[in-house]
């Protein structure tokens, strides 16, 4: 099978974060100038999510035209049948908080190589941090190597929690309730990327959701990995294309945080 140029991707991924950060932090600064139009419930998008993942699509399709491409916004692109490798694109993950004028957001992007997470990266502008994994490799926070924090129980720390209207209130405040009489505390920023990352870098114990697009989370989920935390199989039930419960964590807490969703870990 031909070898595939991690190395490569690996530099412009980390490259291209960096650059798509800069183009949506150009928009929050100006966010009185944007055109925001509601996609449902709490859920807000502005040309900044579209140009941002222009900016990124176009650029990977000029340096790496044989994989192919999912983004938020724009969809799905086939290089070429049957592709290995694919990236995965939130252009700005966070919308409620961005056009909020809140710092919390970023830009996720992830390649994933015959059905494997390798590389994720993460840029949250407005924080003045940029995540980086590669598997195998590590994961690091501006640069400076980061581990997930070890927590033995669900009242060792604070627990990221996803919630979106995708899923129905009913569904969502038992889970609430059983996290909470187990002593454990949540908190929702409203990125599931970033909290995620928080995840990675030892602020959070865990994290939860019961229904997250794969956009939204594969490459934080690979900074998890590379720090040292379980994940659960995203990818599992065609997770890419259809969504997908999700728990992430220190390894102890995770089966805890994975009861409560219902899922199993990657195995590794
Ligand atoms: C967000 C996700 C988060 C979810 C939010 C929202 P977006 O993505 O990252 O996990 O709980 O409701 O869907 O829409 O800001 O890109």
């Amino acid at each position: 099978m031909a070898s595939f140029d991690l190395d490569a991707r690996f530099d412009l991924g980390t490259r291209l974060v960096s650059e798509a950060g800069e183009l949506a932090m150009s928009y929050f600064q100006r966010l009185g100038s944007l055109t925001i139009k509601s996609k449902g419930p709490q859920d807000m998008a502005s040309e900044a999510d579209l140009n941002t993942e222009i900016l990124i699509r176009d650029r990977l399709a000029a340096a790496f035209p044989e994989d192919a491409f999912l983004g938020e916004e724009t969809g799905r692109t086939d290089a070429v049948a049957g592709a290995r490798g694919i990236w995965v694109v939130d252009p700005i993950d966070g919308t409620q908080p961005f056009v909020s004028n809140m710092h919390n957001w970023c830009v996720s992007i992830a390649f994933v190589l015959d059905g494997r997470t390798e590389l994720g990266f993460v840029a949250a502008p407005a924080r003045r941090e940029l995540f980086i994994a590669r598997r195998g490799h590590g994961a690091t926070l501006n640069g400076a190597p980061i581990a997930v924090r070890p927590a033995a129980r669900m009242t060792d720390g604070l627990v990221g929690l996803g919630y979106s209207s995708r899923t129905p209130p009913g569904e969502f405040l038992p889970l609430l309730a059983t996290l909470l009489d187990q002593g454990g505390m949540f908190v929702r920023s409203g990125s599931g990327a970033l909290m995620l990352c928080d995840v990675a870098c030892g602020r959070l114990i865990g994290y939860i959701e019961q229904y997250i697009n794969s956009w939204d989370c594969l490459a934080a989920l690979a900074m998890i990995e590379a720090a040292g935390g379980v994940v659960s199989d995203f990818l599992a039930n065609d997770g890419m294309w259809r969504g997908h419960a999700l728990a992430a964590g220190a390894p102890e807490v995770f089966p805890g945080l994975a009861s409560l969703v219902g899922v199993a870990p990657l195995k590794v």
